[in-house]
């Protein structure tokens, strides 16, 4: 047969394996190779009926996303068809995942059987695209329209009991052998007749319901074409016969697969799988089991840590080094879970699973026998060696010591312990428990097996987990700190806090910045910046924000910041008195207010932090450029259909960019200093998106 894809005949049942690691996807030789089994098992009159089952660790995770963008033949014939045209029952045999083409091949079969962990969805969108095998017209012939237009436009994985119940999946296999649980199925329904699902009538949807959907979407997909195409392809499947409604569907995908949108997707798509690798890393490197786990500290920031090890169905023994701290710590974190129960994101079953696994303890004693402690303790150094050396005194060997700090030296924490190479940063982004991101900070002496178990124990709580060396700021706040800067040295150079946040929130961002700052709290950093211009005599300071922290306007908590708030309302008011203390530093500095346009409020905030990010990289803080585009998704809602920071610089180019840098370098000085590598690049006509750190380099 092929490579990818196994034919074997038992007692009359063909089996069609398809095995191409690691998760089956629709790559070279696959759709040829259930092409061959299927013609194979029509001719061949000892067989009765046809399972398609996928080996190793799923069905089929979908078309092979590599391939889109590129250059490929077009197959006479596709699985689809194939299938779909089979004279023999054809039975699918779901685990794992059956995502994209995986679930659009099991459409195409007459039965569909699911082990009950199993997941299936169409989640096209997620990279830009609509389905291009049949999904859109075969998905709401099956599950009807509603659900199939939830299912599309969302992307959503479905439990297999929840797509059973939707008609989706035929029978669920609760013994553990699914092989040969399809084959009996298989000998049980063979010689019963076909039922396709291409020859179900077109079906009918409510009235109003794609309008409806067009509106859910505008609010929630801006700059994105593919869900509504996926609503066109949808809709064409109610009032078209199969074959036209795949020519519709096959028409809207070929818009899409090179949209910018779709090539920015499928390019977070893997930067986020290459985050999760440290190649630099030697290769046999154990990496330790994490199982229990304590958090120190029981505020904000410890608190949604705990809920985020706790919603994953790990065990955590929280601490506080004051009883009341801790009681009101436990009390913050069954509000938090009560308020998801109201809101009905959280069932309440799920909350009386997810409380009990936070067990409040007191002293370190307590905590001695877990695999990982996670310092969350107020960021200020004294304080955190001061638990540093608590737990030195008592966890026991092997367990791991993590601070959660977002700027602190990692170094000097790891000092006031005798085992330093135990000893990582573990940076959660507020709020703790529903960021993605989770920075794992490599100091001098962590040993790579401490990195490897805090990268994996990121993962296993749901987060993206990226690595930063130790420097100030690490790799994320310190890309993003240039950001900072130019949002604030604007408002004293003339452009207004509503300008740059509509400049921002027009290229995608959910928030504009200013906005972002009145929500988190203008205090949070007040400190930071203080703590940096006293170690720094060149530190810019941004005295517009400062001066409305000191007038007690810390944002949308005290009723006014950059913004004005009316009570109880979170609309957000330009205030003349904004412009009138921008007007004063302005004067006070020597500064001449002008205009701006918006091209260059997106270029002042995004080339700052390019021009850092080649810093970052040179220095080999991060590893990959696609990190730090991973961060900026997952850290600070960059938006996803632009790929990232560098990946959209690279849409500009790098010598435009170091063309305009260096001009602002001469105009503003030295802060606009141009980053070696960013020259080096502009002048080789290379790629930012793809730039790596001196270890990967060389090695
Ligand atoms: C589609 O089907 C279009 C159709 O309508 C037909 C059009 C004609 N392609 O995520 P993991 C790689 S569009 C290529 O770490 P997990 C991945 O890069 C597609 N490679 O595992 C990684 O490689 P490496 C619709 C793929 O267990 C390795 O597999 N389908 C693909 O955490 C392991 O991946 C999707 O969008 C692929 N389709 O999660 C599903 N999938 O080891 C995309 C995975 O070298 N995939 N790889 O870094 C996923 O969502 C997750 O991979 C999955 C497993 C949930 C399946």
């Amino acid at each position: 047969m092929s490579e990818v894809v196994r034919y074997e005949v038992e007692d009359g049942i063909a089996v069609i394996t398809i095995d191409n690691p690691p998760v089956n996807a629709l790559g070279a030789g696959v759709s040829e190779g259930v092409v061959a089994g299927a013609d194979r098992a029509a001719a061949d009159p000892a067989v009765q009926a046809v399972v398609l089952i996928g080996a190793g660790r799923s069905f089929i995770a979908g078309a092979d996303i590599r391939r889109f963008g590129t250059k490929r033949e077009t197959p006479t014939r596709r699985s689809y068809d194939a299938l779909e045209a089979s004279p023999k029952p054809v039975v699918a045999a779901i685990h794992g995942f059956a995502l994209g083409g995986g679930l659009e091949n099991a459409l195409c079969c007459t039965w569909r059987i699911a082990v009950p962990e199993a997941r299936i969805g169409l989640p096209e969108v997620l990279i830009g695209i609509i389905p291009g095998g049949g999904g859109t017209q075969r998905l709401p012939r099956v599950a009807g329209v509603k659900a199939a237009l939830e299912m599309i436009t969302s992307g959503r994985h479905v439990p297999a009991p929840e797509a059973k119940f939707l008609g989706i999946i035929d029978e669920l296999v609760e013994t553990g052998d699914l092989r040969a649980a399809a084959i009996a199925f298989a000998r049980s329904i063979a010689g019963k007749g076909l039922r396709r699902v291409g020859e179900i009538p077109p079906p009918a949807a409510e009235a109003g319901l794609f309008e409806a959907q067009r509106k859910v979407i505008a609010r929630k997909a801006r700059g994105q074409p593919a869900p509504f195409a996926a609503i066109a392809a949808v809709e064409a499947a109610t009032r078209l016969p199969l074959a036209e409604g795949l020519a519709e569907e096959r028409r809207l995908f070929a818009e899409l697969e090179n949209s910018p949108e779709a090539r920015a997707l499928r390019y977070a798509f893997f930067a986020e799988r290459e985050v999760a690798k440290l190649p630099h890393l030697p290769k046999d490197t154990p990496t330790p089991e994490i199982r229990r786990v304590a958090v120190v500290g029981a505020g904000t920031m410890g608190g949604g840590i705990a809920m985020s090890l706790a919603d994953a169905g790990i065990p955590v023994k929280l601490m506080d080094a004051s009883p009341e701290g801790l009681t009101r710590g436990l009390q913050k974190i069954r509000d938090n879970y009560a308020v998801s129960v109201k809101r009905g994101s959280l069932t309440q079953a799920e909350m009386d699973r997810r409380l009990p696994l936070i067990e409040p303890v007191e002293g370190y004693d307590a905590i001695a026998d877990c695999d990982a402690v996670i310092e969350a303790v107020f960021e200020q150094l004294p304080a955190k060696q001061e638990v540093f050396r608590g737990l030195d005194a008592v966890m026991k060997p092997g367990a791991l010591l993590f601070t959660n700090t977002s700027a602190l030296d990692i170094d000097q924490i790891a000092a006031a312990t005798g085992r330093p190479e135990a000893v990582a940063g573990t940076h959660f982004f507020a709020p703790a428990n529903v960021m993605k991101l989770f920075e794992v900070v490599e100091g001098a002496k962590t040993a790579p097996a401490t990195l490897l178990a805090a990268m994996k124990l990121g993962r296993a709580i749901g987060k993206v987990s990226a690595y930063a060396g130790t420097c100030d700021g690490f790799v994320a706040n310190r890309s993003r700190i240039p950001f900072g800067l130019e949002q604030n040295l604007m408002v004293e150079e003339g452009a207004r806090p509503e300008q740059i946040d509509r400049v921002m929130t027009a290229f995608g961002y959910p928030m504009g910045p200013f906005a972002v700052n009145d929500l988190s709290g203008l205090d949070v950093n007040y400190m930071t910046r203080k703590r940096r211009a006293a170690a720094d005599p060149n530190y810019r300071k941004w005295p517009v924000a400062d001066r409305l922290v000191e007038m007690g306007r810390k944002g949308q908590k005290t009723g006014a910041g950059w913004y004005r708030y009316e009570p109880g309302d979170r609309t957000p008011h330009p205030d003349p008195i904004v412009d009138q203390i921008a007007r004063e530093v302005a004067a006070e500095l020597g500064i001449e207010q002008r205009s701006f346009t918006d091209e260059e409020i997106l270029h002042r905030l995004l080339f700052a932090s390019v021009n850092e990010a080649c810093r970052i990289l040179a220095e080999g803080k991060a590893l990959r450029a696609s990190d730090i585009d991973v961060m900026w998704l997952n850290g600070f809602g960059f938006p996803r259909y632009r790929g990232g920071l560098m990946f959209w610089a690279d849409g500009i180019g790098a010598r435009e960019i170091y063309n305009q840098i260096a001009a602002w370098h001469q105009r503003y000085g030295a802060r606009w200093a141009p980053a070696p590598l960013l020259r080096e690049i502009a002048e080789a006509g290379g790629s930012l998106r793809e730039a790596k750190a001196p270890q990967l380099r060389n090695g």
